[in-house]
C-alpha cells in the first residue's frame, strides 16, 4: 500500500550551517504540504531507538552522537508518492553520488553529516512521524 506522507529531519549539520529556509523552502516548491514541524534536539536515547535499525553497522556510535549532537528540524510531509518522491528530491546518502539539484548534492557535507533524512518505506515514514509527533501536532 503506498500512503502519501514521509517523515524527514533537517540534520544538525545544515541546521548548524544555516540551511533551514532554503531546504524548506526546496521541499514546498517540489509540492510537499507541511503537515507538521519542529525544531527539536534528540537525546542520545532517541537517536539510539530512531536509529535502532542500524544498531550493528560500524558507523552507529558516529550517527548517534551526531544526530544528537544539535538542533534538528523534524517534519511530517504530505505529497502522493511521498516516501519514493522525496528520497528523489534529496538524493543518494553519500553526496559524492547525490544528483546534481538534489538537497544532499547542495547542502551535505560527508556521507555521515549528510543534511537530510527521509524515511524509506510508508510503514517508517508513520513509525518516525509519530515518534515524534502526536496526533494532535499532525495538520
Ligand atoms: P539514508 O539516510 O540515505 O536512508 P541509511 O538509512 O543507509 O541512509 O543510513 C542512515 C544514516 O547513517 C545516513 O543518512 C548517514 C549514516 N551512514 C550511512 N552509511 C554510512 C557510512 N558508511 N558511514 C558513515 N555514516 C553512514
Ligand atoms: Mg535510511
Amino acid at each position: 500500500m503506498t500512503t502519501n506522507r514521509t517523515f524527514t529531519m533537517i540534520k544538525p549539520d545544515a541546521v548548524a550551517n544555516g540551511h533551514i529556509g532554503n531546504i524548506l523552502a526546496m521541499i514546498t516548491n517540489a509540492g510537499f504540504r507541511i503537515v507538521s514541524l519542529k525544531l527539536t534536539q534528540l537525546t542520545v536515547a532517541d537517536a539510539q531507538a530512531f536509529y535502532a535499525v542500524h544498531a550493528q553497522r560500524p558507523f552507529y556510535g558516529e550517527l548517534v552522537d551526531f544526530m544528537s549532537s544539535g538542533p534538528i528540524v523534524a517534519a511530517i510531509l504530505e505529497k502522493e508518492n511521498a516516501v519514493a518522491d522525496f528520497r528523489t528530491l534529496i538524493g543518494a546518502t553519500n553526496p559524492a553520488e547525490a544528483a546534481e539539484g538534489t538537497i544532499r548534492k547542495l547542502y551535505a557535507t560527508s556521507m555521515g553529516e549528510n543534511a537530510v533524512h527521509g524515511s524509506d518505506s510508508d510503514e517508517n515514514a508513520a513509525i518516525e512521524g509519530n515518534f515524534h509527533f502526536s496526533g494532535r501536532e499532525q495538520f
